[in-house]
């Protein structure tokens, strides 16, 4: 009896070192994901920031994400740029998870400036409800830079 439990114990440890569990700092990423979220995997969605002759804008400035997706935005052109979150144009029950979300916040819900062509900003949406997201771009809102990130 005692030899059949300790076998019992010697498979479900072979099962989970297969699956990287105890394996350490070595474990692969994606077998950890596969264990917790079986749906599809977050991805990296890139959002650009552009100032040219043909004005201020995020493009795209209408992006469409799944819940857990992270947002990267990448300077392009006409810098300073930077990311604000409307407070109010968020999901419910958003505020504090987005604040969380975005390091380096010079203010509520507002990314730092971005200085240099190809400086890149992310914001993860992992843990976020789901909605509409409205944002722009604090220097220059008054040129009409705004966007929407609606989370599925
Ligand atoms: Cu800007």
């Amino acid at each position: 009896m005692t030899t059949k439990l300790s076998r019992r114990r010697v498979a479900s440890a072979a099962a989970l070192v297969a699956f990287g569990v105890g394996a350490g700092a070595a474990a692969p990423v994606d077998a950890n994901l596969a264990l917790t979220r079986p749906t599809i995997a977050p991805k990296t969605v890139e959002v650009q920031m552009i100032g040219d002759a043909s004005g201020y804008r995020f493009a795209p400035a209408k992006l469409t994400i799944q819940r857990g997706d992270r947002v990267k935005f990448t300077l392009v052109s006409g810098p300073p740029h930077n990311v604000v979150f409307w407070q109010d144009s968020i999901p419910k029950g958003a505020g504090a998870k987005l604040a969380k979300a975005m390091t380096n916040a010079v203010g509520p819900l507002t990314g730092p400036f971005l200085m240099n062509a190809g400086e890149t900003y992310s914001v993860s949406f992992e843990g976020l409800p789901a909605g509409t997201y409205r944002y722009y771009c604090a220097p220059h809102l008054a040129l009409g830079m705004t966007a929407t990130i609606e989370v599925k």
